[in-house]
C-alpha cells in the first residue's frame, strides 16, 4: 500500500490518526450546591468534608460562599463521577431530613 493511500485509509490497524485528531476532551461537569434557609451549617460542612474530601477549613469557607451568594461549585468532575456525588448529597440530605439541593451542570 502506498504512503498516500495508508494517510488517507489508515491501514486497517489501531485508531486512524485522522479520527484520533477529532475526538473531543470529555465534558466536565460543576457539582453545584444551592443555599436555603433551614440546613445547618454544620451538615453542609459534613457534606463537603464526606463527598468532596475538603478539610474543614476549607469546607466552612466554601459552604460560607454558598451561604452568602445563594450558590457555589463543590467541584468539577467528568460526568458519571459528578453524578454519583450529586446523587450522594441528595440522599445524604434527605434521609436526615434537611432540604439541600446539590445540582450539576455542564461546565
Ligand atoms: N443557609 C443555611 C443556614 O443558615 C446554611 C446553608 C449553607 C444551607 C449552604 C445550604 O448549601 C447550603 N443554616
Amino acid at each position: 500500500m502506498s504512503t498516500e493511500k495508508k494517510r488517507k485509509e489508515g491501514t486497517g490497524h489501531g485508531v486512524d490518526l485522522q479520527d484520533r485528531q477529532k475526538v473531543e476532551p470529555p465534558k466536565k461537569f460543576k457539582v453545584i450546591l444551592h443555599n436555603d434557609d433551614y440546613t445547618p451549617m454544620e451538615f453542609v460542612v459534613l457534606v463537603l468534608m464526606d463527598v468532596f474530601n475538603y478539610g474543614v477549613h476549607r469546607a466552612h469557607e466554601v459552604m460560607l460562599q454558598v451561604h452568602e451568594q445563594g450558590k457555589g461549585i463543590a467541584g468539577v468532575f467528568p460526568k458519571e463521577i459528578a453524578w454519583m456525588k450529586t446523587k450522594k448529597c441528595n440522599k445524604y440530605a434527605q434521609q436526615h431530613g434537611h432540604p439541600l439541593m446539590v445540582t450539576m451542570e455542564a461546565e
